[in-house]
């Protein structure tokens, strides 16, 4: 049974990091609701969900994803792109301490979860705003000796590699050719994102389904067509924050005992 580790929506995430967004108004309450379902999706997909409460000062810290990369052999502990980001790590080190052999990323490099698209044993690593040249030397370092191997990817235009392709079955990945050079992916099949619709390649992958987000629905036509099985879930709130379905949890097998 896969673990999801996921964490409750700060009061405060209308002061999280945006970038690519224009602030907008968020409705909180909406947020939890949604986050809660999504959880509840999680749970519906097998995974025995690990969830942490909310921590209020820190805005960004429902987002997950972006403090850890997790594989059966070790958890690598990121250094977030964004400094106010970081003070999330030391909660996350305490939970995963428990499941996997833990490496922190040290300065000056910088990595965001949201970067690492791993795909069988190949790990894509997106150099973009918040990941730098040294964070990925140092995932290479971690994981090369573990058997993976580590991509460098150039990732433009959107915030992380994973708001650009992301897997959607073991061997399909869906895309945004705008965002990330497609002919890096070798000859793993793609599915295009809607050209309405740049940001729907956020899709998370849970055994044999994914959990989409409902607003994407001509990309989500698109996965159907595919014979991709979808959970669909709201994440409007999350995605004013500039969350995606990827970055609201840490999903991986669970091994010793916690
Ligand atoms: C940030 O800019 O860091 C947050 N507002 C959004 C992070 C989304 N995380 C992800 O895509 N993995």
């Amino acid at each position: 049974m896969p673990i999801a580790i996921t964490r409750g929506v700060s009061l405060k995430l209308e002061r999280c990091e945006l970038t690519h967004l224009d602030p907008e108004a968020i409705d909180i309450a909406r947020a939890c609701e949604q986050h809660l379902r999504y959880e509840h999706c999680l749970a519906a997909l097998g995974c025995e969900i690990v969830s942490l409460p909310a921590e209020s000062e820190l805005p960004d810290s429902v987002f997950v994803e972006d403090t850890a990369v997790v594989v059966d052999e070790l958890a690598l502990l990121t250094r977030p792109g964004a400094r106010s980001r970081r003070p999330e790590i030391p909660s996350i080190a305490e939970v995963l301490g428990a499941y996997r052999r833990l490496v922190q990323v040290v300065p000056p490099g910088t990595i965001d979860g949201g970067d690492v698209l791993i795909v069988g044993r190949t790990v894509y690593a997106g150099l973009s705003a918040r990941t730098n040249a040294d964070g990925v030397a140092q995932l290479k370092a971690a994981f090369e000796p573990a058997g993976y191997t580590v991509t460098a990817v150039p990732v433009t235009g959107c915030l992380h590699l994973k708001s650009a392709v992301c897997a959607v079955a073991a061997d399909t990945l869906l895309i945004n050719r705008d965002w990330v050079d497609a002919a890096l992916f070798g000859r793993i099949k793609l599915i295009d994102v809607a050209r309405t619709e740049p940001a729907a390649a956020n899709a998370l992958l849970v055994g044999k389904k994914v959990v989409y987000p409902s607003r994407h629905e001509r990309t989500l036509e698109r996965l159907t067509r595919a014979g991709i099985e979808t959970v669909t879930a709201d994440f409007s709130e999350l995605a004013k924050a500039e969350g995606g379905v990827t970055c609201c949890s840490l999903v991986f097998e669970k091994q010793g005992t916690p």
